[in-house]
């Protein structure tokens, strides 16, 4: 079995990969960062799983093209595609953000995501076996201030997804969207550009889930028997209520 997982860099994409690999998958690994990717790549070796490593930006369509392109003959029929990389960028009012973040998350977020389902889905069809786990977020249930376009993106995730599920409603291939809450990985370093207090804050006084929680729900659903298609799933800390409702440091919290 073989299983893709992009953004397998860091946080939830990398345990996504070594959950899948514990699991018995061979394991594509993407992203672009070459020292993190090649990291990955011994870490799956030494649980006795083949890797292949393609390092490429989702938000280019020749790039993703090229990188589907260019995977040899043994690892084509992949039966596991985890759309996993994507990114929060800046927490600005929509009246006072910035265009090129607005550009980054949705090239990156939607587009990307949709890339790749165009480029393997259709050999998940011929083949009548496949499972496409798109990351969503509890973000795509409903806005919070300055988080317009982040949480349009994972709406798009769950729409793209929902529509994908009923297209392929005459196939075996199933569709999941998994949709977490706060996750303590790079997400909150990469939104806040760099600044590592203020991504720390995001995380304090509540015990968030980890990326290898968020694995073991991806993994659980691409376990379920054939006949199983877990649509989606919605996976928060215990302390955290909703998007915007958090218990930290004993109290209550509403964004
Ligand atoms: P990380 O920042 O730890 O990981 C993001 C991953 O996405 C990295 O591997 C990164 O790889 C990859 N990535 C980003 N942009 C690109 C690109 N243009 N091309 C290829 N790869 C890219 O964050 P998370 O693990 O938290 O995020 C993973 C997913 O989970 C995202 O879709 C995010 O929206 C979602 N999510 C996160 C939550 C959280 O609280 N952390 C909650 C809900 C959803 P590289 O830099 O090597 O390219
Ligand atoms: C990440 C969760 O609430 O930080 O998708 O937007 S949140």
């Amino acid at each position: 079995m073989i299983a893709m997982v992009t953004g397998a860099t860091s946080g939830i994409g990398r345990s996504c990969a070594l959950r899948f690999a514990r699991g018995g998958y061979d394991i594509i690994a993407t992203g672009r960062n070459s020292t993190n990717l090649e990291e990955v790549a011994h870490e799956i070796e030494s649980l006795g799983r083949k890797v292949l490593t393609l390092r490429y930006d989702v938000r280019s369509r020749e790039e993703c093209i090229k990188a589907v392109e260019s995977i040899p003959q043994q690892w084509r029929d992949i039966d596991v595609l985890v759309n996993n990389a994507g990114l929060a960028l800046g927490l600005e009012p929509e009246y006072e953000g910035s265009y090129d973040d607005w550009e980054t998350m949705v090239d990156t977020n939607i587009k990307g995501m949709l890339y790749m389902i165009r480029l393997l889905v259709p050999g998940m069809r011929e083949r009548g076996r496949g499972h496409v786990i798109n990351i969503g977020s509890v973000a795509g249930d409903a806005a919070y201030s300055g988080g317009g376009v982040y949480c349009a993106t994972k709406a798009a995730v769950k729409t793209i997804s929902d529509a994908l599920r009923i297209e392929l409603v005459d196939t075996p291939v199933r569709v999941t969207n998994v949709k977490p809450g706060l996750v303590e990985t790079n997400f909150s370093r990469v939104r806040f550009h760099g600044d590592n207090d203020r991504a720390d804050n995001v995380y304090k006084g509540i015990e968030p889930l980890t990326g290898e929680d968020v694995a073991d729900v991806a993994f659980y659903a691409a376990s379920a028997p054939a006949h199983v298609q877990i649509a989606e799933v919605l996976v928060l800390a215990t302390n955290q209520g909703s998007g915007s409702v958090v218990f930290r440091n004993n109290q209550l919290e509403k964004k």
